[in-house]
Parts: C-alpha cells; sequence; structure tokens
C-alpha cells in the first residue's frame, strides 16, 4: 500500500521542472497521491500545465494568492471535482527583487507588505478555504527558510516574511488540531531555483552548504520532496506546528 493512496490534494508554487514545488510533486504522485495545481498567470501555465498533465493532474486552476477570489474558485473548484481534500502544500513567496538588494532599513511601507501579503499571510488565506474540505483531518504543509531565525545577508524583508509564516503556522496548528488538520513547514537549504536566480551571492549560499553544513553538500528538490511526504502522510500522524529542517544540518551550527 502506498502511502498517499486515496489521498487528494492541491499544490501551489509550481513554476517549472525546478520548482521545489515539482520536487514535492513527484514524490507524491510515486506514492499515489492525486494532485491539482495552481499556477500565478497565463505565462506560467505554459510550462505547468504540461508537468501537471504529466502526472496525471486535471485540475489545474489559475490563482494569484494575492486575490481571496482567485483563491475561492480554486477551492470552488476542488469541492466539485472532490468534494473533499486531503492535503494543501504551499510553496509561494514573493518580494522586490529590489528589497532583497537594499538594506533593510530601506524597505518600503508597500515592499513590506506585498512581501508579507504573498509569503505569509496566503497560508492563512489558503487554510481558511481548505478547512471546510477537510472534513475528516487533512494536512497542510508549507516551504520556510532560515531567515527567518538568524539573519542572512539580502534576505532582508523575505526574512521578516519567513518569521510571519512560522509562527502563522504554530497558530493555525494550534488551532485545528482539533479537527485532526496538521500544519507544519519544511525550512529548505539553498536550493537553485527560478526564485533564487538572480539573487546576488546565491551561489555563495550553495557554497558554505558544501564546505560548512555537516553533510557537506547541498540538498535536492527530491530530498525536500520526501520530507514533505512525510509530513503530509500518515507517517506524521503526530506532527504539527513543526519546522522541519532539510538543510543537511546547517542550521545546527554556531560557527
Ligand atoms: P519557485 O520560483 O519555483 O517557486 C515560487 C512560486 O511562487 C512560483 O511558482 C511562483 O509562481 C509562485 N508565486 C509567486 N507569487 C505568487 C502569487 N502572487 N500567487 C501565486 N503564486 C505565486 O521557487 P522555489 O525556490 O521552489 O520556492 C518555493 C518556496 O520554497 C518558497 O516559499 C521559497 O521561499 C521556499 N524556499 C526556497 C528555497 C530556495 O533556496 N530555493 C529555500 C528555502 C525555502
Ligand atoms: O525564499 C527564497 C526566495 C524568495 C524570493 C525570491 C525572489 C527572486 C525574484 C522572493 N521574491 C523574489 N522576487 C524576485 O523578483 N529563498 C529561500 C531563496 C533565497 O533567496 C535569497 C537567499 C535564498 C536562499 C535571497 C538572499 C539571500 C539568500
Amino acid at each position: 500500500m502506498k502511502l498517499m493512496e486515496g489521498k487528494r490534494g492541491l499544490i501551489f508554487g509550481l513554476a517549472n521542472e525546478m520548482s521545489i514545488a515539482w520536487g514535492i510533486a513527484k514524490e507524491l504522485k510515486a506514492q499515489g497521491a492525486e494532485l491539482g495545481f495552481t499556477y500565478l498567470n497565463e505565462a506560467l501555465e505554459r510550462r505547468v500545465r504540461p508537468l501537471a498533465e504529466s502526472l496525471g493532474a486535471d485540475l489545474i486552476v489559475p490563482c494569484d494568492v494575492a486575490s481571496d477570489e482567485d483563491i475561492e474558485r480554486t477551492f470552488d473548484a476542488a469541492r466539485e471535482r472532490w468534494g473533499e481534500l486531503d492535503f494543501v502544500v504551499h510553496s509561494v513567496a514573493f518580494a522586490n527583487r529590489e528589497d532583497l538588494k537594499i538594506p533593510f532599513s530601506q524597505t518600503s511601507r508597500d515592499g513590506f507588505k506585498l512581501a508579507l501579503d504573498i509569503s505569509a499571510y496566503s497560508l492563512v488565506a489558503v487554510a481558511r478555504r481548505a478547512i471546510p474540505l477537510m472534513k475528516e483531518g487533512g494536512s497542510i504543509v508549507s516551504m520556510t527558510y532560515l531567515g527567518s531565525q538568524r539573519v542572512i545577508p539580502n534576505y532582508n524583508v523575505m526574512g521578516v516574511a519567513k518569521a510571519a509564516l512560522e509562527a502563522s503556522v504554530r497558530y493555525l496548528a494550534a488551532e485545528l488540531g482539533e479537527q485532526n488538520i496538521r500544519v507544519n513547514a519544511v525550512s529548505a537549504g539553498p536550493i537553485k531555483t527560478l526564485a533564487a536566480s538572480g539573487i546576488a551571492n546565491f551561489r555563495e549560499k550553495l557554497k558554505l552548504m558544501d564546505e560548512r553544513s555537516p553533510m557537506r553538500r547541498c540538498i535536492s528538490q527530491e530530498e525536500v520532496g520526501k520530507s514533505v511526504l512525510y509530513l503530509l502522510s500518515d507517517l506524521a500522524s503526530g506532527v504539527t506546528g513543526e519546522i522541519h529542517y532539510v538543510d543537511g544540518g546547517y542550521n545546527i551550527q554556531g560557527a
């Protein structure tokens, strides 16, 4: 019996074959899950649709998480198609590119609002619509990064957004536990994806993983995928509110 047999869920945040969401989707599919996908805009649909279809998905809907109407429409589609929902993967983040370069003290009100809205509030917005569909319980997993807890040069307003995201995971977990809905996040080490492209000195972050992390190497989308699979499956039936590091041990080090 496969781990995700009979389970259905939505994946937010697939952009291309480099996406962490793709690493997660492949592991879930291999364990028998039935998947639905959302994509941000038409430009991305061209890439996302073939990938999603290759995993047998037919629920593939546009959803800008800044829009409550889009999120409503997404969960309406899931309700019509499936009736109930077992899991949600939230793998979405955005800040103005400029805000990941300038000194943090120069972050604008609008830049702060945007990063927190797309990268943190969106988890709450999605959970809110998922709850009524998770009638027999469920599991929600989001993606975070060490920059929420420690200062990582240039991560800036995204670090603040991830701190809010991680706190949101705990508040959601505390509230939804009695409905048997679990909420966790995976804190991944740096991985080369679209969201990492154009980040100043990103290659340095990868090099630091190779040289200084306990495992002396970077981690892959597939390794993140396997840990998310665990959190979404019944193997993690007693686990909620956790921030689970998948970073080759990098975070444990002091110096
Ligand atoms: P990615 O670019 O493949 O994924 C980011 C996704 O966010 C994209 O699919 C994009 O379309 C989506 N998105 C952005 N704005 C959106 C909006 N308004 N509405 C809906 N979707 C929107 O990059 P990734 O690295 O796979 O990022 C996925 C998650 O993993 C993010 O939360 C990121 O912070 C987190 N993460 C990434 C790394 C890394 O090093 N790549 C490390 C730790 C955590
Ligand atoms: O969460 C992220 C990236 C999030 C992100 C990336 C971009 C680039 C393109 C959010 N918004 C944008 N906006 C864009 O216009 N990561 C964990 C990857 C990442 O980003 C960094 C990192 C790491 C690791 C930025 C600075 C330092 C390290």
